[in-house]
């Protein structure tokens, strides 16, 4: 099935000159860029992205470095777009992402890694509502 996910590149790896090496993986593998921009994230945003975690030892320190500098945020298409991309992101801990991964290649520190993508179908629609209010198309 033609899924739709939702990308970011964090302030950690938009500061390291990742932007280009992910969206190049990405496009090597045959996913499509549907529309993408360089924001900063407001703290209102940070919330609602990770409601999930709030009360957690680690919120603070996801909101403080998800609002730190420009992410770049990406509405990305292909077959199974979903599990297709968090495989390519690779393991939310450095440690377990394997080699060959954007985490496994650049990534060494948990709340800093580089990268992150939608976990379901659900999720994307939502995370995507928060990063592209317009919907997500790319209008003419
Ligand atoms: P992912 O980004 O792989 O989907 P989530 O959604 O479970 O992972 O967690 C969101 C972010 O929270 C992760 N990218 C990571 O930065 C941070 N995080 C998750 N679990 C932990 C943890 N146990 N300790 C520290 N930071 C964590």
């Amino acid at each position: 099935m033609i899924e739709r996910t939702l990308v970011l590149v964090k302030p950690s790896g938009v500061a390291r000159g990742l932007i280009g090496e992910v969206i190049s993986r990405m496009e090597r593998r045959g996913l499509t860029i549907k529309v993408a921009r360089l924001l900063v994230v407001t703290p209102e945003m940070a919330a609602r992205h990770y409601a999930e975690h709030k009360g957690k030892g680690f919120y603070d320190e996801l909101v403080e470095h998800i609002t730190s500098g420009p992410i770049f945020a990406m509405v990305v298409e292909g077959p199974s777009a979903v599990k297709v991309v968090r495989r390519m992101m690779g393991a939310t801990n450095p440690l377990e992402a394997d080699p060959g991964t954007v985490r496994g290649d650049f990534g060494l520190d948990m709340r800093r890694n580089v990268v992150h993508s939608a976990d379901s179908l659900e999720s994307a629609e939502r995370e995507i509502a928060i990063f592209f209010p317009e919907g997500g198309e790319l209008r003419t």
